[in-house]
């Protein structure tokens, strides 16, 4: 079909105008970042250096990573135990207690194998308690002191509702526990009433989050923080400028249970806008944390994106390190899923710690843990940082540090029989 002159020059102009625009879009993500020269400037020693002050990491030296053998400590004890807990003298070494060798790809290939006879195993229900089944009368029902606590937005109402959907059929349609649903601007009346018709007959509670939970210290310099948003959105870190993403990191880590509505409720399952659940759990998962005094509860666990924590370790342990802090440490924590290092080394660039945490998407947890000293006085260390927005903190990484430190880990379970997606990732489940 011929075009008139004037028609062609029209879409000449519109082709221009598209072209311009998809590749500046595409430009300002990815294309004219030297991503690889970023990331090696900005992991040299001197780079970090001149940021932070790591003079407290007693075998900091001159090399050119963190993750260096000068890092690694030679000591007896540690070798040992995999720690040393002393006064303004805390370290943690990963001990390779399965005998991993080989080169990288030998070791993921060993892990995986691993992995895969673990998955052939039958799931069963947890074995080490009586478990309570589903009430005949759920109005006559001895709840255990907990809530579905749901953190959404207005905006989120259909997200969210396919998740309670399905959350109910699995699960809270035999037990009935009360919802609280948390926002930092008050839920609006269509919020509300849509709400209940997936709710079914459990209570509901609506609450506004206090703005001093919620919002951004006044103290945050906002010229730094800019400043470190762009440097991570360059490294690809997910979220980096979005402040309210920043606020709702720092508010799970450190406030939610301070909300007041909560303050009369012991455990909570979290639960988030566009999750599944696949599998019919059939007793009553909070008696059966009750029963054995577990502490928190996870179905996913991987690596975390190591720009967005880069000093959240170095942080820690210059915390454990101050005065008397080693006391608030459980010798029996998970130390050493915070540490390895030998399947994803690149992982554990600043000080040695791997990464690996919890999935807090899903989580079900005693809040008297976040509320105790241990962990409180460390978060509140943490936040005098100003790095939940100077770093890109997440609540999952701060969690996993915390219950691996603070806790006994057999006080942390793994409900490998819960069903869960929240995209990409899934746990199988018992289906
Ligand atoms: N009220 C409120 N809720 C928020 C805000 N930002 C995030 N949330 C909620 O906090 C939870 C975590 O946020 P998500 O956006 O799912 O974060 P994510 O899981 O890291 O990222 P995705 O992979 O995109 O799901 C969800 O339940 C959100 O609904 C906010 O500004 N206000
Ligand atoms: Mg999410």
């Amino acid at each position: 079909m011929l075009l008139s002159l004037r028609k062609r020059k029209v879409l000449y102009i519109l082709l221009a105008i598209f072209t311009i625009f998809i590749t500046s879009d595409l430009l300002s993500r990815h294309k004219i970042i030297d991503h690889s020269k970023l990331i090696s400037d900005d992991w040299s020693i001197e780079s970090l250096t001149n940021k932070y002050d790591f003079s407290y990491l007693k075998s900091f030296g001159k090399s050119s990573t963190f993750n260096d053998e000068e890092l690694k400590s030679t000591n007896e004890e540690l070798n040992k135990n995999g720690y040393i807990l002393k006064p303004q003298n805390v370290q943690f070494k990963f001990l390779n207690n399965i005998d991993k060798k080989g080169s990288r790809e030998e070791i993921i290939d060993g892990d995986n194998s691993r992995y895969q006879q673990l998955m052939k195993l039958e799931i069963g229900k947890p074995q080490d308690a009586s478990l309570i089944n589903a009430p005949e009368d759920v109005s006559k029902y001895n709840h255990a002191n907990a809530t579905i606590l749901i953190l959404v937005t207005n905006e989120e109402i259909t997200k969210i509702g396919q998740s309670i959907r399905k959350f109910e059929k699995s699960f809270n349609s035999k037990f009935q526990y009360p919802y609280t649903f948390l926002n930092d601007q008050p839920f609006n009346d269509r919020f509300k009433q849509r709400i209940k018709k997936y709710t079914g007959n459990a209570p509901v509670e609506f609450v506004t989050i206090p703005k001093e939970l919620w919002d951004k210290p006044t103290n945050i310099d906002e010229e730094k923080e800019s400043k470190a948003m762009e440097i991570m959105y360059q490294h690809d870190v997910a979220y980096a400028k979005k402040g309210s993403y920043h606020n709702m990191c720092r508010f799970y880590s450190m406030n939610f249970y301070k909300v007041p509505e909560l303050a009369k409720y012991k455990y909570y399952w979290r639960i988030e806008p566009n999750v599944h659940f696949y599998t019919d759990i059939q007793y009553d998962v909070f008696k059966y944390m009750e029963s054995t005094g577990k502490i928190y509860g996870f179905t996913i666990s991987l690596y975390d994106i190591e720009e967005s924590i880069k000093t959240l370790w170095p942080e820690t342990l210059h915390f454990l390190n101050q005065d008397d802090n080693y006391k608030l440490i459980n010798p029996n924590g998970g130390f050493q899923f915070l540490l390895e290092d030998l399947q994803n080394p690149n992982k554990n660039k600043v000080a040695g710690y791997s990464t690996c945490h919890f999935w807090s998407n899903f989580e079900i947890g005693d809040m008297d843990f976040y509320r105790s000293k241990p962990y409180d006085s460390w978060v509140n260390y943490l936040d005098s940082t100003g790095k939940f927005y100077y770093e890109r903190w997440g609540d999952a990484p701060i969690h996993s540090i915390g219950v691996s430190l603070f806790a006994d880990k057999s006080k942390v379970h793994w409900f490998r029989d819960i069903g869960y997606l929240h995209d990409p990732y899934y746990n199988y489940g018992n289906i």
